[in-house]
């Protein structure tokens, strides 16, 4: 794999386009348990990025902060199961960048819109950094914003599209990152959207 961006990064162009159909059906399973919805940041902000869970954690906000938790705050149920689908291509993902030993037990599945975005942040909310990062992205292509370690580092853009898989790991992990506001488009099997399934281990 190619790393981009430098240590501990890695872009797996493709990875996942083996498995796209079984991806979409698994997904559109687990929004009927535990649909999308916006959040509300700390700040009292709604995201414009629509997000719901799959796995043991799930990642959640709200005006007391960022957290992970093992309830679905909407329908009061545990999330739904992670998909072995889901968990395959993960830990192959990160055994592919030199990750041999993740064990994800959180996904959080971001749905994002025309105009919808992500500001520059830091994942933080993870027990263990040594373990990576791996994001799943299906539907439209997307611009992909990679910082430094403080915020106001210069930032780098790449653009991902349909089936790339990326690893964050090491010296990676808590890089600055985000999205730019989506652009309109169509993709052939997903439509206008966009979404991303980000596997971390959580607890
Ligand atoms: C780089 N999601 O949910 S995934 C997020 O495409 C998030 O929905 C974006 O950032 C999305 O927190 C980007 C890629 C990603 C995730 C975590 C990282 C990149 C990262 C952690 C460190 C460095
Ligand atoms: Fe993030």
């Amino acid at each position: 794999p190619k790393d981009v961006f430098g240590v501990g990064t890695a872009v797996l162009s493709g990875f996942a386009l083996s498995v796209e159909s079984e991806l979409l059906s698994s997904l559109k399973g687990i929004a009927e348990r535990s649909p999308f919805r916006n959040m509300v940041t700390p700040g009292g902000f709604r995201m414009s990025v629509a997000m719901t869970n799959c796995g043991r954690y799930g990642w959640v906000t709200d005006r007391t902060g960022y957290r992970y938790d093992h309830i679905d705050p909407e329908t009061r149920q545990p999330w739904p199961d992670m998909p072995a689908s889901f968990l395959q291509l993960a830990v192959a993902s990160a055994e592919a960048a030199g990750f041999p030993a993740f064990s994800p037990d959180a996904c959080l599945i971001n749905r994002y819109e025309p105009g919808a975005r992500l500001s520059l942040h830091q994942d933080r909310n993870e027990r263990d950094f040594s373990q990576p990062i791996v994001s799943v992205s299906l539907g439209l292509p997307a611009m992909f914003l990679f910082g430094g370690l403080e915020r106001v580092d210069k930032t780098q853009r790449i653009r991902i599209v349909h089936g790339d898989v990326l690893v964050w790991g090491g010296p990676a992990r808590l890089r600055y990152h985000g999205i730019a506001p989506l652009r309109h488009g169509e993709h052939d099997l997903v439509g206008s959207i966009r979404y991303n399934l980000t596997f971390r281990n959580a607890g």
